[in-house]
């Protein structure tokens, strides 16, 4: 059975034309006009773009002594609800635990997805297995390594595992991954706002100010260039690690920021708000930021100093974030954001200017199907591509209400807030999860995404190596030593 997406304009990264789009098992056969199917949605006045790729979830995920309330299956009805057609989840050994065993923990529940999936693998400890399990990890269709800079005493690994990690990423082709945060100094300004009873939800944002992300980033970054391997910054929050970000490609780095749609809508004033559920469940690491690091990340994704908007979607329900009162630093880090980080892009991105249609496709899909390596089998309105697609009607609008969304939690960061530019149509693999407006995910429709190790991104990295190579020096004269 042939699926035609009928009379809308095309947009994706580089070009906005009209034209129709076939379907066939699952992928795009035809784009063309006047195309005739079996099955025709109406895509009138509407936008036909690649379904967006959140390269940064969290779903079940064992953290902070209780596990993220969104799994599989819910998260990503969510994710198709808005729009969002491939997640890639953190597999996250404990320390001490095998890679390949933590992979078949994610393996387990990934089994309930509604689009496809892929994973990074966590590195939280270092050791001679872990190094050989990576080229493991590597084969079985994962590319990207992520390393945990805060969580001090739990996930962290210090300078000698990044540097250990980031050399064997290279060898093998894979990326890394950072949450760069100094968790040494996090651990001690949490320490001493505890001690002199900041207890509350704002102090978790005094715990973590943009100097730790900022230098954070700086260090991975030049830590890479030391080893040889690119990089990824995941949730690039404040101008500090923007600036970083933007000089490392100054210089021909390969290194990517990755804001999060939270960051770039709200505020550090959410932590000021009198209810205490209210501030607590808008904490998660690193915390919300001012308006001028807000339009230091606009900037960025205007510019292409940074790459991808993600969610960080690590959703925690009221009950879940009260295992802090009394003590900030208790309460799970993390907020949701899958099913609303395309109409919110959408609406407070491509309504206001600040970026235009094509910056958003290539924002939320093309540059990470490309960065991640999975180009354009997803990210693309393409020929032979997956046929994971939006049909968006920029004139549909709603008001985010956690009534009515996929999510399993009982709020909505972004409630209240109003959108306009929502699905008619979502298509995984050419079935239409979004009808009309209607959801019908599809529950273990979702198959894993195989990424291969890249086997030229690694290459074009600063004159280090060459300007630092050890030069032994023939000497004479040496004079004779010891008493
Ligand atoms: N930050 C969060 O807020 N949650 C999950 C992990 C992280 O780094
Ligand atoms: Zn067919
Ligand atoms: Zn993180
Ligand atoms: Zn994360």
């Amino acid at each position: 059975m042939t699926t035609v997406i009928k009379g809308g304009t095309v947009v994706t990264a580089d070009l906005t034309y009209k034209a129709d789009v076939k379907i066939d098992g699952g992928k795009i056969i035809e784009i063309g006009p006047d195309l005739s199917g079996d099955e025709i949605l109406d895509a009138s006045g509407c936008y036909v773009m690649p379904g967006g790729i959140d390269p940064h979830t969290h779903l079940e995920m064992p953290f902070m002594g209780t596990y993220s309330a969104d799994d599989f299956a819910s998260g990503t009805r969510a994710a198709l609800a808005g729009g969002t057609t491939m997640v890639v989840d953190f597999a996250l050994p404990s320390p001490g635990q095998s890679l390949l065993d933590a992979l078949q923990m994610w393996d387990n529940k990934s089994s309930q997805a509604a689009c496809d999936y892929s994973y990074h693998m966590a590195i939280t400890w270092w050791s001679e297995q872990v190094f050989d399990e990576m080229k493991a990890i590597t084969e079985k269709g994962i590319n990207t390594f992520k390393h945990f800079m805060a969580y001090k005493g739990a996930l962290m690994v210090n300078d000698d595992e990044l540097y250990a990690s980031f050399k064997r990423c290279a060898e093998l082709g894979a990326t890394p991954l950072v949450h760069a945060e100094n968790g040494d100094v996090v651990a001690e300004l949490t320490a001493k706002l505890l001690a002199e009873g900041n207890t509350g939800p704002e102090a978790h944002a005094y715990s973590r100010p943009p100097q730790v992300e900022g230098e954070a980033t700086n260090r991975a970054i030049m830590i890479a260039d030391m080893a040889g391997a690119p990089l990824y910054v995941v949730h690039t929050s404040c101008e500090e690690a923007h600036e970083a970000i933007r000089r490392a490609k100054m210089q021909g780095k390969r290194v990517w920021g990755e804001p999060l749609i939270q960051h770039l809508v709200l505020d550090e004033s959410e932590y000021f708000n009198p209810d205490w559920d209210h501030a607590a469940r808008r904490v998660m690491s690193p915390p919300f930021r001012n308006k001028q690091h807000q339009d230091s990340l606009w900037a960025g994704l205007a510019s292409g100093t940074l790459s991808c908007v993600a969610t960080d979607h690590c959703a925690f329900t009221t009950d879940q974030k009260r295992f802090g009162v009394g003590d900030f630093s208790k309460i799970p880090n993390g907020t949701g954001g899958l099913e609303d980080r395309l109409p919110v892009l959408w609406t407070y991105g491509v309504n206001t200017g600040r970026i235009t249609m094509n910056e958003f496709v290539a924002v939320t899909s093309t540059n990470i199907a490309k960065i991640l390596n999975c180009y354009p089998k997803k990210g693309a309105v393409l020929v032979g591509a997956d046929a994971d697609l939006i049909v968006m009607d920029p004139e549909k609008t709603k008001t985010i209400s956690a009534g009515t969304q996929a999510s399993a939690i009982d709020y909505n960061v972004f409630e209240g807030i109003e959108v306009k530019g929502l699905p008619r149509y979502v298509l995984t693999r050419g079935y239409v999860a979004v009808d009309n407006g209607d959801l019908k995910a599809k529950e273990g429709h979702g198959e894993f995404v195989a990424r291969e190790p890249n086997a030229t991104v690694n290459k074009a990295l600063s004159k280090w190596k060459e300007l630092t190579a050890p030069r032994p020096v023939e000497r004479t004269g040496i004079p004779a030593t010891g008493v």
